[in-house]
């Protein structure tokens, strides 16, 4: 059998005209972002974004290089350069309806495994403006034990000694940024699109902790000369599955290695500091604003928050799928008593948003049948999720007083998850997380020392030390072992 013909830029005559693709001619885009990263979600969003505004004129500075600096991302890299950067984003609604487009925004891909040079020859060029990243929770080396950059992991460690021949991403930055400074070239945008509070902010922090280590002149250039901005950015983006590459062939007679879907719902909103100039993106629908606080705030602690809330639960009681846990009304319930009595009291006013509205609209995006998000992605690291998305909230309500027994009972249950890493009915849990061992190791303890678990700092810091968050925490954990049926104890507390 002759194999299918590949997704490419020969190839996009070939496409039916159902399927966008891009009408701008490529070979004249340019590279102004780079951008660290390349999964699913850079796809779905700021690829897809960039993508859009490229069919519009004068727009061809705004093309991307990806750029993977992870042993895994040469399997990226192989899916992309057979297509020209091209793939497709089959955007999947409630209703069943599905719309697919070819993204052409992604120019160029260097891997900077094999060789670094390149890679920071590209970030240092003076076309290029904007350095952007996706790089998860994890990418950041902060410690929640001591909230300072961790100079103990060892890609930091050998960063330090090998500065030309970095790993980590700060050690990619640095050396960038120490090439633009030595030549003289203009500033750059530092542009986080990761699910961080104040991501901007952060990056600057760890950015100049690690510069400083190397260089304390090199520091205080990066301090005055590149900005940082901080973004709110939102689009559910499922792992892809084969089903999808299947999806696409018989769509389009192509071959798609690595397409991408996601929900139509997408929000992007953006500090405006940029440093050498942006695309306009607002002409696509993001937001620019003064402050994005407010939003991001409000995404991490209900959004993301509550996808953790069904991702442990649900796996607990053995769902594969967050809409399969919407479906079920205890759930859904369980998630909207979150919502209202835990994480809004946390939330200030934002511009623009009617909360109300703003939570119905998460349970409908969760409850998407079409989407097929795995409980397993949204529990993928939550090691490094739940010190973002909801030990905050614990904090603050803690503060003030208020609740805290439906975000305390998912670290509960997080212990049951790690302890045992098996559901309700005995099948093995996916569970991928760095610190996979050392939490199980503290989770096995629980029978001697209930508090063992919320004791280990590198992920609660040192909230067990707050003596309303251990004695709930102990009940609740109590609870959970003994009843070993996650409904049940959901249940009790919402009959409380
Ligand atoms: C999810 C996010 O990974 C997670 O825990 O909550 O990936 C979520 O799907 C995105 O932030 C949506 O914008």
């Amino acid at each position: 059998m002759c194999p299918d013909p590949n997704l490419n830029e020969a190839n996009l005559k070939h496409l039916p005209s159902s399927i966008r693709r891009p009408t701008y001619d490529r070979s004249s885009v340019h590279t102004g972002i780079v951008h660290i990263g390349v999964g699913g979600f850079f796809r779905s969003h700021l690829a897809a974004y960039t993508d859009e505004l490229l069919h519009q004129e004068d727009t061809a500075s705004w093309g991307i290089c990806g750029v993977g600096i992870r042993d895994d991302d040469a399997r990226m890299a192989a899916a992309m350069s057979p297509q020209d950067g091209l793939y497709s984003l089959i955007v999947k609604h409630p209703n069943g309806l599905v719309e697919s487009s070819v993204i052409g925004s992604m120019i160029e891909f260097v891997l900077g495994s094999n060789d670094p040079s390149t890679v920071i020859v590209k970030m240092a060029s003076p076309e290029t403006k904007i350095v952007s990243l996706t790089i998860t929770e994890g990418g950041y080396n902060l410690s929640p034990a001591t909230g300072d950059f961790d100079f103990d992991h060892p890609e930091v460690v050998h960063d330090l000694e090998h500065p030309d021949q970095p790993k980590s991403v700060f050690g990619y930055l640095t050396a960038a940024l120490k090439m633009r400074r030595d030549a003289g070239s203009a500033p750059v945008t530092i542009l986080s699109c990761d699910n961080i509070q104040h991501n901007g902010d952060l990056t600057r922090r760890m950015l100049l902790r690690f510069a400083q280590r190397q260089s304390p002149e090199l520091a205080t250039w990066i301090s005055d000369q590149v900005t940082f901005p901080n973004s709110m950015v939102d689009r559910i983006t499922p792992v892809t599955s084969e089903a999808d590459i299947e999806y696409f062939r018989v769509q389009s007679g192509l071959l798609d290695r690595w397409p991408v879907t996601c929900e139509p719902f997408r929000q992007w909103v953006i500090e405006d500091r940029f440093a050498n100039g942006r695309p306009a993106w607002e002409q696509v629908g993001a937001q620019f604003v003064a402050d994005v606080a407010p939003y991001e705030t409000m995404k991490l602690r209900l959004l993301n928050a509550g996808h953790s809330v069904l991702g442990i639960l649900g796996a607990l009681h053995g769902f594969d799928m967050i809409n399969e846990c919407i479906a079920d009304d205890r759930f859904a319930a369980y998630l909207r008593s979150f919502f209202d009595q835990e994480a809004t009291p946390t939330l200030d006013p934002v511009p623009g948003i009617d909360l109300v509205a703003y939570k119905d609209s998460l349970i409908e995006r969760f409850g998407n049948p079409s989407i097929r998000d795995s409980v397993s992605r949204i529990c993928l690291q939550s090691s490094s999720k739940l010190p973002v998305f909801l030990i905050p909230t614990i904090i603050d309500n803690l503060d003030k007083g208020r609740s805290i027994r439906l975000a305390t009972l998912l670290i509960a249950a997080w212990c049951l998850y790690c302890d045992r890493q098996v559901d309700r009915n005995g099948n093995p849990l996916a569970i991928t997380d760095d610190m996979k061992e050392p939490l199980h190791q503290a989770a096995m303890k629980t029978a001697d020392d209930k508090r063992a678990f919320i004791q280990y700092s590198p992920v609660f810091g040192d909230l067990a030390q707050n003596e309303d968050f251990a004695t709930t925490y102990e009940t609740l954990v109590d609870d959970v072992y003994r009843s070993g049926d996650i409904v049940e104890c959901m249940q009790r507390l919402l009959d409380d």
